[in-house]
């Protein structure tokens, strides 16, 4: 069939939209229509260059949200009606990650994930003769992709696509994290550095949680408002604080924090995350994703006493157990997603994007089919 894409045909140049050629299902794979897609921070990582691992020409987009149209061969947990969102991180239930119940970083696809290609090793998307590679096993910046059955969270049906696709990133890494990841307890002291579209989700699962404190650290004061909303009790701005930032925070919190998060991808603020943490038990969750080739540093004697350092990917959520249930939170109005949806754009507009998340206007920009 023919379908239209934002086509990265080169590092550092605009998407293109494109009518684009893909293929039908083949065997544990579903052809997928979808509704909306939110435009995330790696998705500008790989369209900018600066991912090493980036793979060109490419159809990007990782947090979206559809329907199901037609399932390959041997396709049972899903129907076409089904309404579903894509899963970078898939839930196979069968490999060793999945079956030790002590990762969700399922294995059964990476490999070919990793390459751009489907798990038969080949492309379903191509321009003429020319494959276009698959992102992130997603490829949600398309209004059809084809995608493998455990990558796929089916969902309620009442739910809207244009806030629910933001739970195929954003909201899931931010919310998990607190609840899948740190298991913060009611009653914690939270400290939260970077108040964006990742950190915004930290601070509601905290409050969620039960948290006490929930401390909020940006450089950007017009984060404090939207961050009061979802339940931030203090504001600091590292740029007003005088003298130490970690011994500011270790006061504030009286003698540490319980839990601490990265969400913004500073190898510096990640060293300030664990340093501020409760001397004894105190962890810090890595979610910032830092530049290639970057590295982390503090003394031993940090972890020594008793600090926990910890990372974080699509907030520890087994997809297809876990996501449906977040869908159902929203639904429920035990989260709130509405506001953090700052901005919305058809496919043809989508390089403002970009544009929108680099000026820090936008938390999260939707793109409806
Ligand atoms: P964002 O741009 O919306 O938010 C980042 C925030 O950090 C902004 O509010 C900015 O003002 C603030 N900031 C920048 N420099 C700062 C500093 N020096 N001190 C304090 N605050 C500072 O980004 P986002 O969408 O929230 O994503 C944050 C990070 O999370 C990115 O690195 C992204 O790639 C990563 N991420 C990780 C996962 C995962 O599974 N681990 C999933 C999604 C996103
Ligand atoms: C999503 N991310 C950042 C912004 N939006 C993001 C990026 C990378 C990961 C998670 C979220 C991530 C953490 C650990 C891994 N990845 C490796 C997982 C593994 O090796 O099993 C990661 C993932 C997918 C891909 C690359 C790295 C990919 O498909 N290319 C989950
Ligand atoms: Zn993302």
């Amino acid at each position: 069939m023919k379908t239209r894409a934002a086509v990265a045909y080169e590092a550092g140049k605009p998407l293109v939209i494109e009518t684009v050629e893909l293929d039908g299902p083949r065997a544990g794979e579903v052809l997928v229509e979808m509704k909306a897609t939110g435009v995330c921070h790696t998705d500008e990582f790989t369209r900018s260059g600066a991912d090493p691992e980036g793979l060109f020409p490419v159809i990007l987009g990782h947090e979206g949200a559809g329907v199901v149209l037609e399932v390959g061969a041997g396709v049972t947990s899903l129907k076409p009606g089904d309404h579903v969102i894509p899963l970078y991180t898939p839930e196979c239930r069968g490999c060793k990650s999945c079956l030790s119940r002590k990762t969700n970083l399922c294995t059964a696809i990476r490999a070919t994930q990793g390459k751009g290609l489907m798990p038969d090793g080949s492309s379903r998307f191509r321009i003429g003769k020319t494959p276009i590679h698959h992102y992130m096993g997603c490829s949600t910046f398309a209004q059809h992709s084809v995608l493998p059955e455990i990558a796929l969270a089916r969902v309620r049906p009442d739910a809207p696509f244009d806030k629910i696709c933001y739970i195929g990133c954003g909201v899931t890494t931010g919310i998990g994290a607190v609840i899948y990841t740190a298991k913060v307890e009611p009653g914690a002291n939270v400290v939260v550095f970077g108040l964006g579209g990742i950190g915004l989700n930290v601070i509601q699962g905290a409050r969620m949680a039960g948290a006490d404190k929930i401390i909020g650290v940006d450089i950007n004061p017009a984060r404090e408002h939207m961050a009061r909303h979802f339940g931030l009790t203090h504001f600091v701005n590292p740029t007003e604080v005088e003298g130490d930032l970690v011994a500011y925070l270790v006061e504030l919190t009286g003698g540490g924090a319980d839990y601490s998060f990265e969400c913004v991808g500073n190898t510096k603020l990640m060293r300030q995350a664990l340093e501020c943490c409760h001397r004894g038990w105190g962890v810090s969750v890595v979610i910032g994703v830092a530049g290639s080739g970057q590295e982390i540093a503090t003394r031993p004697f940090q972890l020594v006493t008793g600090r926990v350092w910890k990372g974080s990917a699509f907030g520890g959520a087994r997809g297809r157990t876990d996501v449906p249930k977040i869908v159902d939170w929203y639904m429920e109005r035990k989260i709130e997603i509405d506001p953090l949806i700052t901005h919305k754009l058809p496919l043809e507009r989508i390089n403002e994007a970009f544009e929108l998340m680099h000026s820090g206007e936008s938390i999260r920009t939707v793109v409806e089919f």
